[in-house]
C-alpha cells in the first residue's frame, strides 16, 4: 500500500497496554482498511479500572474509556484462563492472579502449585477473548472466542506470553508458548474472536 494512502485510512486504536496482545493484533488485524495505532503511538497513558465481573463488561469498559480519551475508534480485549479445578479460576482476574505485582512467570508458577495433586484429565481449562469495538459515544460490537486446552505439569516454550507456557493445545501435544505466533493465531481463543472482528470491521469500512 502506498504511504499516501495509508495516511488518509481512518485509525483504529488497539486500546492494550500489553505488548503481546498488541503484537498478535498486529498480525491478525494486519489487511483490514484502517490504520492501526497503539496507545503508546497516541501518547494515552491512563489505566482503565477493571470493575466488571465479565470479560465482557470488562472489554466493553476499556474499549469505552480509550474511544473516549482518544476520540477514536477503539478496539480492546479482555482476556484470561479459566481453569475447571479451580473453579473458573483465574478468569477475569488472570492478569493480577496472585496480586498485582507478580511477573508472568510467576503467576505460571501459582497456577501450578494451585493445581498439584490435580490429575492430567482434571486439568481442562479454556482461555477466552472477548473483543469490544466502540466508538467515543458506545460500543458498537462485540465478539467472544473460546479455545479448549489442558494445563501442563510444567511451563513449555518461549513465544507468546502470558499463561501460555502452560497451556497445552491437545490436538497439536505442543502449548501455545511452543507455537509459532501464526499457528497460535490460527486456533487462539484472540485468533477465533479477531477474524470475525475483521470481517465486522471490513463491512464497517464498506458501509455494509
Ligand atoms: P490490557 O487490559 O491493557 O489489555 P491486560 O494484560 O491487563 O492488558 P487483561 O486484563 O485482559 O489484559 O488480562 C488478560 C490476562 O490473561 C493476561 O495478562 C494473561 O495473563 C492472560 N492471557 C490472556 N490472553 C492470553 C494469551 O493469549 N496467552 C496467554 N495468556 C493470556
Amino acid at each position: 500500500m502506498s504511504p499516501r494512502l495509508h495516511d488518509f485510512m481512518e485509525k483504529l486504536l488497539i486500546a492494550t497496554g500489553n505488548p503481546g496482545k498488541l503484537r498478535e493484533f498486529t498480525q491478525l488485524l494486519g489487511d483490514i482498511p484502517y490504520r492501526l495505532v497503539s496507545l503508546r503511538d497516541q501518547g494515552i497513558d491512563i489505566e482503565v479500572e477493571e470493575t466488571g465481573g465479565t470479560f465482557e463488561a470488562n472489554a466493553r469498559l476499556k474499549a469505552e474509556a480509550y474511544a473516549r480519551v482518544s476520540g477514536l475508534l477503539t478496539l480492546a480485549d479482555d482476556s484470561g484462563l479459566a481453569v475447571d479445578a479451580l473453579g473458573g479460576a483465574p478468569g477475569v482476574l488472570s492478569a493480577r492472579y496472585g496480586g498485582p505485582n507478580l511477573t508472568d512467570a510467576e503467576r505460571v508458577v501459582l497456577l501450578l502449585r494451585n493445581l498439584e495433586g490435580v490429575l492430567d484429565a482434571q486439568r481442562t481449562a479454556r482461555f477466552v477473548c472477548v473483543i469490544a469495538l466502540a466508538t467515543p459515544q458506545a460500543t458498537i460490537h462485540t465478539l467472544r472466542g473460546e479455545v479448549e486446552g489442558l494445563i501442563t505439569r510444567e511451563p513449555r516454550g518461549t513465544n507468546g506470553f502470558g499463561y501460555d507456557p502452560v497451556f497445552l493445545a491437545p490436538s497439536l501435544g505442543l502449548t501455545t508458548a511452543e507455537l509459532p505466533p501464526e499457528q497460535k493465531n490460527a486456533l487462539s481463543h484472540r485468533g477465533r474472536a479477531a477474524r470475525a472482528m475483521r470481517d465486522y470491521l471490513a463491512g464497517l469500512a464498506h458501509g455494509d
